[in-house]
């Protein structure tokens, strides 16, 4: 989409993405005061930022942890009488650790990063990333940004009658890279303008990711039926999101099987009714189908048109696996009459190996577009596997396979012809530093795009994708 690539304005770019960055990592610095004595030491520059915050009254009786739900861990101190290692996920009787994005299930071996802390009958938990990213796109469609991204969550549940309520926030600062996010190519999806679809980028996400309560009541030992409303919020409808992933999450590039398989994360309005026993979860969602339009700082209201169902199995610590269906009703803004039939299948394996971690997904998807205006079929395949030695480097990579009809827009010979579409992405992070519970670390990434030859005109013949980022993550 020539009209919507930067080149030539570089500057401006820049300077917002400075702006950006600035924006984003700013509020992270303050959060080094939840620390109660940082173990490792951290470079002057950030220790005296840390250091340059004054502790709030109300957070001195608060714990900070990045602790790791494996009995055997001695990394962090457990607070007396606040058991963080028995916390409950406020869906059911399982622990926290199962919690993936929305209602999704994660494996129960998952560490669990972020600030967790109990206030009264109050179980809190905050996390985040924020990723400052250099990405350059090679051949003729591909384009160079810098920008950053971003994503903070709060979450709080407590007792409530016979049950458990949940509130959860999350937000993004990712629509200052611009409403026509960043170049990635094979990408396609959502509009920057509401006319023109977006092709080789990735959309920026919604200010507001989720804003999120639950109400659940345990049935017997091992047994629980809980509801959840999201405005926005993410229905039963694939495995957890990417940035959501162990497997995923310090990777900055978005999957180019996003929408084959957990693009619904941000629905604007969604309501879910789940039942669980033991390792395995049923639910039910009904909501807002489309997308989300490319005014990205609102909060937008449309009826309920689609619904997805979905199983969770989780039979070890390890592994979670669920098969999801959805109809989504008019996702596209710009083909309003395309319904995609959605179903999806993943495994998610998680592994402590001493002191790292390891994690791989699997995920198939195929999207189901009927009406007017297109009927395919189109498969998609992901891999992906991020390995964290020792809490200093971290090796990750993706490999993904699809069928796409939506590379070349209206007026091109190409338009509505389906292409199969492959990328092979390597990764490394070096750990640096660590202010408080803020680890960051920087890395780089290099993506091969393999397409048919017929498509070399427009891509080039062997497509690259190299990203640079520094990482703070909560
Ligand atoms: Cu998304």
């Amino acid at each position: 989409m020539p009209s919507l690539t930067c080149r030539g304005s570089v500057a401006p770019h820049v300077a917002r993405a400075v702006v950006a960055s600035v924006l984003a990592f700013a509020p992270w610095w303050p959060l080094a005061a939840f620390a109660e004595g940082a173990p490792d030491a951290s470079p002057p520059a950030a220790a005296a930022s840390a250091s340059a915050v004054t502790v709030p009254p109300a957070a001195h009786d608060m714990s900070a942890h990045d602790h790791r739900h494996d009995p055997a861990s001695t990394e962090s101190p457990t607070p007396p009488g606040k058991d963080v290692l028995s916390m409950r996920s406020e869906f059911g009787p399982y622990p926290m650790t199962r919690n993936g994005s929305g209602t999704s299930w994660l494996p129960d071996a998952t560490p669990m990063n972020g600030v967790h802390f109990a206030r009264g009958d109050w179980q809190l938990m905050a996390q985040g990333f924020v990723n400052a990213i250099y990405d350059r796109q090679t051949g003729p469609r591909g384009d160079e940004k810098v920008f950053a991204e971003s994503w903070a969550m709060l979450m709080a549940n407590r007792p409530l009658g016979p049950g458990t309520i949940g509130l959860r926030g999350m937000i993004s600062l990712d629509p200052t890279m611009g409403k026509s996010g960043y170049p990635l190519l094979g990408q396609t999806g959502e509009t920057a303008d509401g006319t023109t679809p977006l092709v080789d980028r990735q959309h920026p996400h919604d200010f507001f990711m989720e804003l999120a309560t639950s109400y659940s009541v345990q049935l017997g030992d091992s047994s629980a039926a809980f509801a959840y409303f999201g405005l926005p919020g993410e229905p039963a409808l694939g495995p957890s999101a990417f940035m959501h992933r162990f497997s995923a999450m310090r990777n900055p590039e978005a999957p180019l099987t996003h929408h084959w398989l957990d693009s619904t994360h941000i629905v604007f309005g969604v309501a879910t009714l789940g039942v669980s026993r033991g390792p395995v979860q049923l639910e039910g969602s009904w909501f807002n189908g489309r997308e989300p339009d490319p005014y990205r700082w609102n909060i937008e209201t449309r009826k309920f048109d689609s619904w997805s169902t979905r199983l969770s199995y989780n039979p070890v610590p390890e592994l979670s696996l669920q098969v999801s269906y959805g109809d989504l009703a008019s996702p596209e803004q710009l083909e309003p009459q395309t319904r995609v039939g959605r179903t999806t299948a993943s495994i998610i394996y998680q592994r402590r190996l001493g002191a790292d971690n390891w994690a791989t997904t699997f995920a198939y998807g195929q999207n189901r577009k009927s009406g007017p205006e297109k009927n395919v079929t189109e498969p998609a395949w992901l891999l992906e596997s991020t390995y964290v030695l020792g809490d200093t480097h971290t090796f990750f990579g993706r490999a993904e396979q699809l069928r796409n009809s939506e590379l070349f827009g209206h007026g091109d010979p190409l338009h509505g012809q389906e292409f199969r579409v492959r990328k092979l992405a390597l990764g490394y992070i070096y750990d640096f530093a660590r202010s408080g519970p803020v680890k960051w670390g920087i890395g780089g990434l290099v993506g091969f795009v393999d397409l048919p030859a017929q498509l070399d005109p427009a891509y080039g013949s062997r497509p690259r994708s190299y990203t640079l980022f520094l990482q703070g993550r909560l």
